[in-house]
């Protein structure tokens, strides 16, 4: 079999690649994994009306079936909404969730491959994995770093949230050769917050720059993904001090219980959303939607640019 065969592409996403229409990628973990229900699914459908206003077509992928599938209908997503079980899926995990045929939510670095295989080059997020605090004890270090240093693939976040280590974060990125781009501002952006600490390397100030920035990349054979951070709205900040507390207690609890590997960051973002309240809850969809027609403009600025 060859890898295309593993695709299950939505028809009006795949006619939308076909014609070199502009195409969002969306990740499905955020949807079983790093929200509660009902919010989660209602967000997800928001968001993909939100790409479309933008001028692209949205493309959530999961694996279903034994099979990639980009592009979901309403059922499919209710599914990895409310179904207890759905697997978290990084890369290292695809092969076995395929050949088992386990419905499977994927994270930024197998939503990146799969979103690549069908050729979509926009990829829209909340946050990405990074290098954890402590990791120079754990070595845990998301499989998202190192699936950006090779895939042609452009991930918009918020940032980094801080749950992870930022500044090694940042560190990392620069190794592996990965553009990161603030939009609109100077300091790079932690999730919650517009601010981290953190000057970003970069910054654009308008999505036809960074569609340019994309096209040079991958013009010039620089493979790998480009990191655009997008800051929350300045109204549903939540302050880094408070959200501070919140994330040093979730750590506690996470280390207390000895959570590790895969769950580790599945238990933080559930922690973190239940120890404060509707707060964090409120900020991550807006951010995610507000990240959705940030992309939905790049993805269609990239394509009038690629034509
Ligand atoms: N960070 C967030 N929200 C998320 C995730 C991370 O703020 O939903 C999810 C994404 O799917 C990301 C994954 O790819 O967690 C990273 O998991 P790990 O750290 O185990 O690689
Ligand atoms: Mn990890």
């Amino acid at each position: 079999m060859h890898k295309n065969d593993y695709l299950l592409i939505h028809p009006e996403v795949a006619s939308a690649i076909k014609e070199g229409r502009a195409v969002v990628a969306l990740e499905s973990t955020i949807i079983s994994h790093g929200m509660p229900w009902p919010q989660n699914v209602a967000t997800a459908r928001e968001v993909e009306n939100i790409v479309r206003e933008n001028g692209a077509v949205p493309a959530t992928i999961a694996i279903l079936d034994g099979k990639c599938c980009v592009g979901l209908n309403d059922q499919q997503l209710d599914y990895l909404g409310q179904t207890q079980g759905v697997w978290k899926v990084s890369l290292r995990d695809m092969p076995y969730v395929i050949s088992q045929k386990i419905p499977g939510a994927t994270t930024v670095a197998a939503t990146m491959r799969i979103a690549s295989m069908a050729g979509i080059r926009i990829f829209v997020t909340g946050g990405i994995g990074g290098v954890h605090r402590g990791a120079e004890n754990s070595m845990d270090i998301s499989a998202d770093l190192t699936e950006m240093a090779h895939t042609n693939v452009a991930v918009l976040s918020a940032g980094v949230k801080s749950i992870l280590d930022i500044g090694l974060t940042l560190e990392y990125l620069e190794t592996l050769g990965i553009p990161v781009v603030t939009y609109g501002q100077d300091a790079f952006p932690s999730f919650y917050s517009q601010e981290s600490g953190y000057t970003s390397p970069l910054r654009l100030d308008d999505a036809e720059a960074i569609a340019g920035l994309l096209k040079a990349k991958w013009d010039l054979s620089l493979e790998g993904s480009v990191l655009i951070a997008n800051p929350v709205p300045k109204a549903m900040e939540v302050p880094h001090d408070k959200m501070e507390k919140t994330i040093v207690e979730a750590l506690k609890e996470a280390d207390n219980q000895g959570i590790k590997g895969k769950l580790v960051t599945p238990f933080l973002l559930k922690r973190i959303a239940e120890l404060s309240g509707g707060e964090s809850l409120a900020a991550n969809i807006a951010l995610i939607k507000n990240n959705a027609a940030l992309g939905g403009r790049i993805a269609f600025a990239l394509s009038s640019v690629s034509k």
